[in-house]
């Protein structure tokens, strides 16, 4: 790690609650693992066994001298909380600790910020950011007052505040405005893409799951950024693979889940994430080496159901087998019958999922048997990357042919040929 162990502001000791609902070991793991990413390193866990944090401030009083000493002891004056602090906690722990103290969101909106490239994926981080920041205000009057006026005056603490929240606000509706006319923007290339009417996929999961490795194995380039870091993705792309039939559908890389998803980002993000809810199939990709990947499994379907995603047809696809034991693949694949299992970077089990693929768009396919004049075979070999051709026969100068595609496509095609439906 490229962390100077000089510097105190790069290392941090995480606190946390366990509430008996999940294991909370896991859960400030992966928040080590935000941190990691943030090339913050993490010196000690604090975990304390209670149903609700201290309103004032997060943890209980003999826990938080404990932490005071523990910061003493490392030489720390960082502090992550693995929930979302209120600005009332912030405070109290700040004051009392005499160190910086942000939380699980914090680290995730910086992240976001640093691996934001494109002008949408910036504005959605800005957004997500001030909508955090916002209610954070209220409560700093106080403190700002200080600077000038007396005890107990409405000093040019409380106007200078006043000030940055109606700033705050005006900045927002910017960004929302903005947000809307590139979303706008979208709609025209989605539209169009649609007229095109190739199927749409979308790789979904957990993040580090080895969505971007997928979708650069499917179109044989390195167009995606692949990182062992958390949310190394934030702006999804879309390219077009070509399946074993000869038909094109268009993939799309996304943003990846984690546990509490800062709920300012699944709004900042809704746009992106609206590509999943639209797809005509899903892939929900897991990495199976991970010892939770059953939490983690059910988290993603969690932000699935939550951007109303959960009906789009879904082939659940286990990921990265080449880090497990022939036995765990073995009871994993007992247990998930209908999954496909795959190693991006050995390359295992692809031919499978493209199948798994096709299948699953015959499924929505139209299937027609059509006649037309032997002379528009040119044309209808014109969509072969839209439709497959399940039998072809000439009959009297005529060509009869079974064929199926999306809907529209097949409309088309018999528009184009002249087609007469047999069946
Ligand atoms: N061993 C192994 N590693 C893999 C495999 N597939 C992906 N990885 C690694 O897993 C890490 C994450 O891969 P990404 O493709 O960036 O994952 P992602 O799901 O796009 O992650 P985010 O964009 O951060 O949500 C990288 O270090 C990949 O090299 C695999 O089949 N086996
Ligand atoms: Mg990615």
């Amino acid at each position: 790690m490229k962390v100077s162990t000089k510097n105190s502001e790069d290392r941090a000791i995480l606190i946390g609650l366990d509430r008996g609902e999940f294991d909370v070991r896991e859960t400030i793991e992966e928040l080590e693992a935000l941190c990691n990413t943030l090339d913050i390193k993490v010196e000690e866990f604090l975990i304390q066994r209670r149903k609700k944090p201290d309103v004032r401030y997060y943890l209980g009083k003999g826990k938080l001298e404990k932490l005071k000493k523990l910061l003493e002891l490392f030489d720390v004056n960082l502090v992550v909380a693995d929930d979302e602090l209120t600005p009332i906690q912030v405070k109290n722990l700040e004051e009392f600790l005499n160190a910086k103290v942000l939380d699980r969101t914090q680290i995730i909106l910086e992240i976001f910020a640093r691996h934001a490239t494109t002008e949408e994926g910036k504005i959605q981080v800005e957004l997500a950011r001030l909508q955090y920041e916002l209610p954070r205000f209220i409560g700093m009057g106080t403190e700002l007052s200080r600077l000038g006026g007396g005890i107990g005056t409405r000093g040019p603490g409380e106007k200078i505040l006043q000030k940055k929240r109606s700033e705050v606000r005006k900045r927002i509706a910017v960004l929302k405005e903005r947000l809307k006319e590139i979303e706008k923007d979208r709609e025209i290339q989605r539209s169009k893409r649609k007229e095109r009417k190739y199927y749409r996929m979308s790789i979904a999961g957990y993040t580090n799951a080895g969505k971007s490795s997928l979708l650069n194995l499917l179109t044989l380039s390195d167009d995606a950024k692949v990182e062992d870091k958390l949310f190394a993705t934030l702006e999804p792309i879309t390219r077009r693979i070509k399946l074993p039939s000869g038909r094109v559908i268009l993939v799309s890389d996304t943003v990846g889940f984690i546990r509490k998803l800062p709920h300012t980002i699944v709004a900042a993000f809704r746009a992106t994430l609206n590509e999943i809810k639209e797809s005509d199939l899903l892939i929900h990709l897991i990495d199976i080496s991970d010892p939770h990947y059953e939490n983690k499994m059910q988290e993603s379907l969690k932000v699935l159901e939550e951007i109303k995603a959960s009906d789009v047809p879904r082939i659940t696809v286990f990921n990265k087998i080449d880090l497990i034991t022939k036995e765990k693949l073995e009871s994993v694949m007992s247990k998930y019958h209908d999954a496909v299992f795959i190693s991006v970077k050995k390359s295992l089990g692809i031919k499978e999922l493209l199948f798994r693929i096709e299948e699953n768009l015959w499924k929505m396919d139209k299937k027609v048997k059509i006649r037309f004049p032997s002379d528009k075979i040119g044309i209808l070999y014109s969509f072969l990357d839209r439709i497959e051709i399940v039998s072809e026969n000439y009959v009297n100068g005529h060509l009869e042919v079974e064929l199926r595609g999306m809907e529209e496509v097949v409309r088309e095609v018999i528009g184009k040929v002249k087609g007469e439906v047999i069946k």
